[in-house]
């Protein structure tokens, strides 16, 4: 160890803190923290170890600031956001490359030298006066082979506590891997405050990946997604280390489907925001392991896989008493920790958000402001009480249907991957894939969907999102696609591929599924692990037989599955899936330069499947009629 680094921490941390940092023998994190408490110049650090009294310190800390304000229910905050920091800025984010790195277009990058200069200008002093937050976090299971220790430096208190929250403690992992620690590394800085407490440059919103350095920057936000840094700004780290050592970061939910016999199966989930992917980790009567970022690795013959994080930091709109009974509870437990972003704080302390089963409130602040029924904004649109993107954050261990492997370090075993999107007319409610590639390539590398407020800019534009992993890629696209493909190499019991799409409207432009109709789907998928049901294949993949649906449908949700139903749920579209595939290639040549051929090969393949069975049955094609083309 460095004596000038140590010395000079000694000083700057006072005797208490570096007390508690010289517990961690890693050379780099000194090197570290000494180069960021130089440039970012915090009046005081305080490093948070994993004790309750450290951790409350950082929450009452976030009421002390006005970065969080009590409610009236004990245990539960609200922060809130910008109004124009709702979302994560993807415009400021960028990977840093060095001259002649590719990265593709879809890949927003900035070049090392100069993204470092920036940075540097940006955050030369920008925590003086202020108090330094150093968090330490695991993410995986601790003692696990799947575990990254994390830093973070922060100067939001709203951050560190939401990391409390979210992430597994790090402090006693890192004192146990000690000089070997291979950690990911986060420097965030809020900047300068607004009076209600909210970043004030945002025209100077950065966020840096810089993976050579496993560094990510982020300044003048304080949005989670921009900000929290074992999140999405770790995912982008895990990718690049991930796809050099050979196993996956996904944007994946993980769940536990319960199957006949106390039988168990491991779903791993990709849909973009607001595709039903929280309230698929959510399903009632199964169990949840995650429900955003999920590690996989491939251990004797299987595939493996942990949640990363041990929270939730969950959309709110829409919850509600009868639909989301476990999220409802966990939200109404007095006594536990919750963060409430962007919802409507009502005057009696209480919280509204759209969608709650509650009438609206006369009165309350919200992300805007003071608001009343009718307030307008700026541009004379109504504000709504809560913004869509709102939402909790809150421990797994609050909820009732946490797992029980959701600690165990060697993960679980992944009997199968779903990938969904928001598609109003092509993909049917579910189907399996016909093989591993053709599951990767046609379901998860041709997921599109809507827009979301979860993103700055427009909502309802149908857009193309790989595996729903595009926004946190820091490999080339085609390179990730074919570590994908690669990932079953040398697996002997590969998980089985599934797509689902929960939002397939009728012609005349109405839902055909109900919202419970999902528990059916997992049923059969799970049943379709183990070879208990048979399936028909079509030109798209295997699709469910009515007679297996119906008892399904009678024992899952209780109700008569009609034939009519069935077969305007699974009848194939040709016209749109062919649209469907030409959108896709379009896409991915536009995307990337270095589309592996397994893509093309396995879309035109399908296309010629699809033409075939249009030039027998026309332009529709039920579920009875593809056992006259076998
Ligand atoms: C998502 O948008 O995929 C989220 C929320 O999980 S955020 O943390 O903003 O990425
Ligand atoms: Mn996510």
């Amino acid at each position: 160890m460095d004596e000038n680094v140590a010395r000079f921490l000694a000083q700057r941390l006072g005797e208490e803190q570096y007390a508690k940092l010289s517990r961690i023998s890693s050379g780099e994190l000194y090197e570290f923290l000494a180069r960021f408490i130089k440039l970012l110049d915090p009046a005081s650090v305080f490093v948070c170890d994993d004790s309750a009294r450290d951790v409350a310190y950082i929450r009452e800390k976030a009421l002390r600031d006005g970065e969080e304000q009590p409610l009236a229910m004990e245990g539960h905050t609200i922060h809130f956001d910008s109004p124009l920091d709702q979302g994560r800025d993807k415009e400021h984010t960028n990977i840093l490359v060095d001259p002649g790195e590719e990265m593709g277009p879809q890949i927003s990058t900035r070049d090392r030298t100069e993204g470092l200069k920036d940075i540097q200008e940006v955050m030369d002093g920008i925590m003086r006066g202020r108090e330094m937050l150093v968090v330490f976090a695991t993410l995986g299971p601790n003692g696990s082979e799947f575990a990254i220790p994390a830093v973070q430096l922060t100067d939001s208190s709203y951050v560190a506590h939401s990391e409390k929250l979210l992430y597994r403690p790090g402090y006693e992992e890192f004192i146990r891997q000690g000089e070997g620690a291979q950690f990911f590394r986060f420097v965030h800085s809020e900047g300068e405050l607004t009076e209600s407490h909210t970043s004030k440059n945002i025209d100077k919103r950065r966020i840096y990946i810089d993976l050579k350095d496993d560094i990510v920057y982020s300044a003048n936000t304080q949005y989670a997604g921009n900000t929290v840094g074992m999140k999405k700004m770790a995912m982008r780290l895990a990718i690049y280390r991930g796809s050099q050592q050979g196993w996956l970061c996904e944007h994946m939910l993980v769940m536990g489907i319960h199957g006949p016999d106390d039988r168990v199966t491991y779903f791993t989930g990709a849909f973009p925001s607001m595709c039903g992917k929280t309230s698929t980790a959510m399903l009632e009567g199964e169990t949840i392991v995650g429900d955003d970022i999920a590690y996989l690795r491939r251990i004797g013959g299987v595939v493996r896989a942990v949640n990363c994080e041990h929270g939730m930091f969950g959309i709110i709109l829409g919850v509600n008493s009868k639909d989301d009974p476990i999220q409802w509870k966990a939200l109404h437990a007095p006594g536990h920790e919750v963060i409430f972003s962007n919802v409507l704080k009502t005057d009696d302390g209480d919280v509204y958000w759209e969608g709650k089963d509650e009438p609206v409130p006369s009165h309350g602040i919200n992300f805007q402001g003071e608001w009343t029924p009718g307030t307008l904004d700026k541009n004379g649109k109504p504000v709504p009480p809560s913004h869509a993107n709102a939402r909790f954050t809150l421990g797994l261990d609050m909820l009732d249907n946490l797992d029980p492997n959701v600690d165990n370090p060697a993960g679980v075993e992944v009997g199968a991957y779903v990938y969904g999107g928001r598609d109003s007319d092509t993909w049917v409610p579910v189907e399996e894939s016909l093989d591993w590639a053709h599951g990767i390539v046609a379901f998860g590398a041709s997921i599109e969907s809507e827009t979301t407020a979860a993103t700055l800019g427009k909502a309802g534009v149908r857009q193309h999102n790989p595996m729903s992993n595009l926004d946190f890629l820091s490999i080339p696209l085609g390179r990730y696609l074919q570590v994908n493909v690669d990932f079953a190499e040398g697996v002997v019991r590969a998980p089985r591929i599934f797509g689902v799409n929960y939002f397939l409207k009728s012609r005349d432009g109405k839902f055909l599924n109900g919202k419970n109709d999902k528990k059916v789907w997992y049923k059969w998928m799970e049943l379709r692990c183990h070879g208990d049901v048979d399936a028909i294949r079509t030109a798209t993949g295997w699709i469910p037989l009515y007679e297996d649906l119906v008892p399904l449908f009678r024992t899952v949700i209780g109700r008569e599955y009609s034939h009519e139903e069935y077969d305007a749920e699974f009848s194939l579209r040709i016209p749109e899936n062919l649209s469907k595939i030409d959108r896709v290639i379009e896409s991915w040549k536009n995307s990337t330069n270095d589309t592996p051929a397994v893509l093309f090969t396995v879309l035109e393949a399908q296309r010629e499947r699809l033409l075939q069975a249009q030039r027998a049955f026309g332009d529709e094609v039920k579920p009875s009629q593809w056992k006259d083309m076998a």
